[in-house]
């Protein structure tokens, strides 16, 4: 291939890659049934916990006076100390301006009340369908969690849904903190007595699963789990997952999503903006998707480090999905190196990217950032397959990308 071919095809990749709408198959996003609970706007994307991490580097207030604020106040701090003392070149601040430049706004004019007020005029269910037309978003999946309070009151008045998005059930506390999880589902009327793991309790724990997938409609259920998550082990995750979470999956046919690395709290002063990562076991993974083969996996994991081995292990088993570049590694240099490396690992089975969104403008920039960053990737190795003499067709180009934007996604929760 000459530099011109190269570019010609570039150029194609890059409009398919524009071009086709993807799945968000991980947010942290609400129905608009949900009120408050979905974050949208200027003041919420300033003070998206990815920011306040980098805005406390530079020390404008302790820690611990930065939530005493009100959240307009939380707002203008972060933007006058990341945006108005220095430039914004990290990822997180730079997909701030993507997403104001992509609303059409002029964020040169460094006039926070000037934003305030443009976004003020947008009624919330006209702004997620424009915000999903411009991040070219087809369908988002939220996280739905019955141990948080809020969430849980509006489960039960029976929201009405919006088809634009879909729900998955998130289960952290039942498998990572038991007894206080036991606790609750006896409040909710569930016949578990204390924190012991009788057969009678783990019926109960199956029960709980079915009504709230039936209740949510759920995708799959899902954890995220620290990086030493010990399975097979004594603590009573592993019964919970032997007897309850993995017999649920397997006759219900929903896939387990696990995203493993989170090292919570390791700075509890900066609350949402405190967690770490850490380096999983593979070991214990290893383990639970051997033992499950009937059982389908989603998994995604935080530390770099894990990639390459995370690869490794869905070429054993095709009863794992990866997907994403979660957290921590969606930053440019780390998408574009886990994508190369998947492509090349598992060719096109895999899920490239979830936004992770917990703001809804966020689904603007982080789509436009790693849309680029798949187009060049995918550029790459359709060159690469032309020298083999091996041309692909536009639309040969256009199925593939279907399938690493939700396509093959879709298959396997039919699988
Ligand atoms: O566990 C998760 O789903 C994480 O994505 C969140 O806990 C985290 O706070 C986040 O927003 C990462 O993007
Ligand atoms: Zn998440």
């Amino acid at each position: 291939m000459n530099e011109r071919q190269r570019a010609a095809l570039a150029d194609t990749v890059l409009q398919v890659v524009l071009d086709t709408p993807v799945r968000d198959i991980h947010t942290h996003l609400y129905e608009p049934a949900f009120g408050d609970l979905l974050l949208w706007g200027i003041d919420e994307l300033l003070v998206y916990h990815y920011l306040v991490a980098e805005a406390n580097r530079y020390g404008p207030v302790p820690e611990e006076r930065l939530w005493e604020l009100p959240k307009r106040d939380q707002a203008a701090l972060v933007w006058d100390t990341l945006f108005e003392r220095r430039s914004p070149v990290s990822e997180s601040c730079r997909g701030v301006l993507t997403t104001l430049q992509a609303l059409g706004l002029d964020p040169r004019k460094r006039d926070l009340p000037a934003l305030r007020k443009w976004f003020a005029k947008w009624k919330i269910g006209d702004y997620v369908g424009r915000c999903m037309e411009l991040a070219g978003v087809r369908s988002i999946c939220t996280t739905n969690s019955p141990f948080d309070d809020a969430e849980r009151a509006v489960w039960e008045r029976g929201p009405a849904r919006d088809p634009r998005f879909t729900a998955a059930l998130r289960i952290d506390p039942l498998l990572l903190e038991w007894p206080a999880a036991a606790k609750r589902l006896a409040e909710w009327g569930y016949k578990v007595k204390g924190p012991d793991l009788t057969p009678g309790a783990l019926g109960e724990v199956r029960r709980f699963l079915g009504d709230w997938t039936r209740r949510m409609k759920g995708l799959y259920v899902m954890v995220s789990l620290p990086p030493d998550f010990e399975y097979p082990s004594a603590a009573p995750s592993t019964a919970l997952l032997d007897k309850a979470v993995l017999p649920f999956c397997r006759e219900s046919g929903l896939p387990f999503a696990v995203m493993s690395g989170v090292k919570r709290q390791i700075n509890p002063r900066l609350r949402l903006a405190g967690d770490g990562v850490g380096r999983s076991r593979m070991e214990s993974l290893e383990a639970l998707f051997r033992g499950s083969l009937d059982v389908k996996f989603l998994i995604t994991m935080l530390s770099r480090e894990n990639q390459h081995e995370l690869c490794v292990l869905a070429r054993k088993f095709s009863n794992l999905h990866v997907f994403g570049c979660w957290w921590f590694t969606n930053v440019p240099h780390l998408i574009d190196e886990i994508t190369r490396m998947r492509l090349e690992l598992l060719g096109l089975s895999f899920t490239a990217q979830h936004s992770d969104a917990r703001v809804l403008d966020q689904i603007i920039y982080k789509w436009s950032h790693s849309r680029r960053l798949i187009a060049r990737v995918l550029a790459d190795k359709y060159a690469d397959l032309a020298e083999a003499g091996w041309q692909p067709t536009k639309a040969e180009i256009e199925r593939d990308v279907r399938q690493l934007f939700g396509g093959a996604f879709e298959a396997f929760l039919k699988a």
